[in-house]
Parts: structure tokens; C-alpha cells; sequence
């Protein structure tokens, strides 16, 4: 009687034992979900979100893999070109789509698409750009080119590359005229000697990941990081007194989507389908774009979007502009050369 009591007060007070299932665990990078929505989420499904946050594919990888994820987590934000291997390593489980009619929303470019035929483990976060995000007040001639990290006699002021190893090293690859997704291992180490060169420059300084480099820029301390489209648009807006602007070289850049996945024993997978399908609603679609300043996959999110974000641009860019951008792959049996690459890049 007594314990049945104590039970039903916790159940009041919103106290929830673990193990009862009432949380959803939620690992995604960092600045990248409004708040508001969590509490909508929270309040309309009865579940208590915990939030863990990462700044790299490689750092999620790890967690996931090797230090216990793939148990802990409901639902992953991860990047598209991760899902084959994700997959394939057992990492994840198959969505059940019967517990996501939202995702009728996205639009057909995210139904079944060549990383994920059938959607059979994810659901399309958010897409965006890889560029250059710079301080126009100190390098108001900066020319929009890759050059501008691996050419020495055309390095301006101070610079950070990305620690997020396809964006970096894909970087150098385009330069080199190369596809961001190739696969030979000339073309791939020849990208590692370039990136290594612009490590050691004396315009550089350092790796950051994630939000690293977009903050650095931001607090002026650097004047030019490699960044992703929607960073860099909220760091402009927020830094105004910085006169801050974001490129892509003229050599082309890459596009990547993120996406919801379900770790492979996720603790509550059916929390897990009620959070991807709240965020695939349209409403929340808008609300998420509007706050992050990345482009929705979302179709049906579209006329909620703020009309200066559609019109921008940087975050949904012309056609022109799309044709010089490749979409990142997943490079199969060559991650491998990558990670050697990017390994002997960062202990060097
Ligand atoms: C959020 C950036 C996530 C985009 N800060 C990386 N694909």
C-alpha cells in the first residue's frame, strides 16, 4: 500500500524510475535543436528528453561503437554517409515506417535515397554546405578559394580547419580537382599532403570541431574557418558588430544531409519513432529551420520557413550553385584509406 502510494506520487511529480522507459535519449551535434521543441516534445509525449551533444562524425562513431552508444541512445543525428556503415557495422535498426506517417512530408530528394534505399534506417534531419566563413573587415579581398588554405602564396591572415575528416580532406580533394568522394589512394593521400601543409603554415592555427571554428571567427580571434552553411549563418546574425561572411570556393564544395537514426538497442524504440515523427511534422520542420539556419528536407515545412531564410542563398543555393556541389558518400571498404590519411594528418 505503501509503496503503491510512493509509486503514484512519483507518477505525480512527473519522477520516473529508470528503466521505465519515459525517457528519450537523444544524441545529436551540438546547436542544433531549438529547445522549444524538446519541451513541445516533452510535454506532448510524456517523455523526458535527455540531450548529449557531439562536435564530429569521428567522436560520434567512437561513442557509438566503442564506448557503450549504440545502448544508450533512443535516437542519432548523424551525417547521411555514415548510414551505410553504421548499418552495416549493426549499429543501427530498421525503422518501422508504420510509426512515421510524417515521413510522407520530406521531399522525394530524401525518399529512398542512394545512402538509404527505402529509408530502411533513416529519416532526413536537416541538409546544408561545407565553406568558409571569414571576417570581412580583415580580409575584405579575400578570394572565394580553396587556395586560400593550400596555396602558401595565397594564404591570407589566420585560418581553422575543420576536425571533421571527409569535410576536410574533401576540401583538399576538390582542389586538387578531384571527387570529394574519391576512392583512389593517390588522389587521397596527395589530399592529406595538401591539408597537412596548411596545418603547418603559419596562417593556420589548429583543428576545431564543429561549432569550433564558426565561434572562433565569431569572437574574432581567427579570421577565416572551414564551417558548415547554417553555423556560419547564425554566427553572422549574432556577431553583427563583425563584419562576417560565408563562401563557397568557386572550385565547388560538398552537400551532405543529416538524419534520424535508431541505434541498434536503443532503450525506448518506440519513443524513439514518436520523436522522429514529431520532427518530421510540418509545423516543428519550420520551426527547426527557422531556428538553426539549415535547410529543411521537409516539403511540407516549406511555407513555414522565414521568407529571408528561403530566399537566402547560402542556405537553399541555385541550381548553378548546386551543380558545383558534391553530395558526400559513403566510401565502403575505403574508409580505411581515410582514416590512415586523416590519422597521420592530425598526429603530424
Ligand atoms: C550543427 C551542425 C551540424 C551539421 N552545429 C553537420 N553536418
Amino acid at each position: 500500500m505503501k509503496s503503491a502510494l510512493c509509486a503514484g506520487l512519483f507518477v505525480l511529480l512527473g519522477v520516473v524510475a529508470p528503466g521505465m522507459g519515459a525517457e528519450l535519449n537523444l544524441y545529436i551535434w551540438s546547436e542544433y535543436i531549438d529547445p522549444d521543441i524538446l519541451r513541445d516534445f516533452e510535454s506532448q509525449s510524456g517523455l523526458h528528453v535527455n540531450l548529449s551533444l557531439y562536435e564530429s562524425s569521428e567522436e560520434m562513431l567512437a561513442k557509438i561503437q566503442y564506448a557503450g552508444g549504440a545502448s544508450q541512445y533512443d535516437v542519432v543525428v548523424v551525417s547521411n554517409m555514415m548510414i551505410p556503415l553504421m548499418a552495416q557495422l549493426e549499429l543501427l535498426q530498421p525503422l518501422d515506417s508504420t510509426q512515421l506517417p510524417n515521413l510522407a512530408n520530406l521531399d522525394s530528394a530524401f525518399i529512398s535515397p542512394s545512402y538509404d534505399p527505402g529509408n530502411r534506417y533513416s529519416a532526413a534531419y536537416q541538409w546544408g554546405t561545407v565553406g568558409l566563413m571569414y571576417n570581412r573587415g580583415r580580409l575584405p579581398q579575400l578570394d572565394p578559394s580553396w587556395g586560400v588554405l593550400f596555396e602558401p602564396t595565397r594564404q591570407v591572415g589566420s585560418f581553422i580547419l575543420i576536425d571533421e575528416m571527409r569535410d576536410q580532406l574533401g576540401a583538399a580533394l576538390i582542389y586538387l580537382g578531384h571527387s570529394a568522394n574519391s576512392v583512389d589512394a593517390e588522389q587521397v593521400k596527395a589530399a592529406g599532403q595538401l591539408v597537412l601543409a596548411a596545418k603547418k603554415s603559419r596562417h593556420a592555427r589548429g583543428f576545431e570541431a564543429g561549432v569550433g571554428g564558426k565561434n572562433r571567427v565569431a569572437a574574432g580571434t581567427v579570421d577565416m574557418a572551414v564551417v558548415w552553411n547554417g553555423d556560419a549563418l547564425r554566427a553572422i546574425d549574432e556577431a553583427a558588430e563583425l563584419d562576417l561572411a560565408y563562401v563557397l570556393p568557386r572550385e565547388g564544395s560538398m552537400l551532405w544531409a543529416d538524419v534520424m537514426a535508431i541505434p541498434g538497442k536503443a532503450p525506448n524504440v518506440d519513443g524513439a519513432h514518436q520523436f522522429i515523427n514529431f520532427i518530421l511534422d510540418a509545423d516543428v520542420g519550420a520551426r527547426l529551420s527557422n531556428y538553426n539556419q539549415y535547410a529543411t528536407p521537409n516539403r511540407a515545412a516549406l511555407p513555414g520557413i522565414d521568407a529571408t531564410d528561403r530566399g537566402n542563398p547560402v542556405l537553399y543555393p541555385p541550381a548553378t550553385v548546386m551543380r558545383q556541389l558534391q553530395y558526400q558518400q559513403d566510401v565502403g571498404e575505403h574508409a580505411r584509406l581515410y582514416d590512415e590519411v586523416w590519422t597521420a594528418v592530425k598526429a603530424r
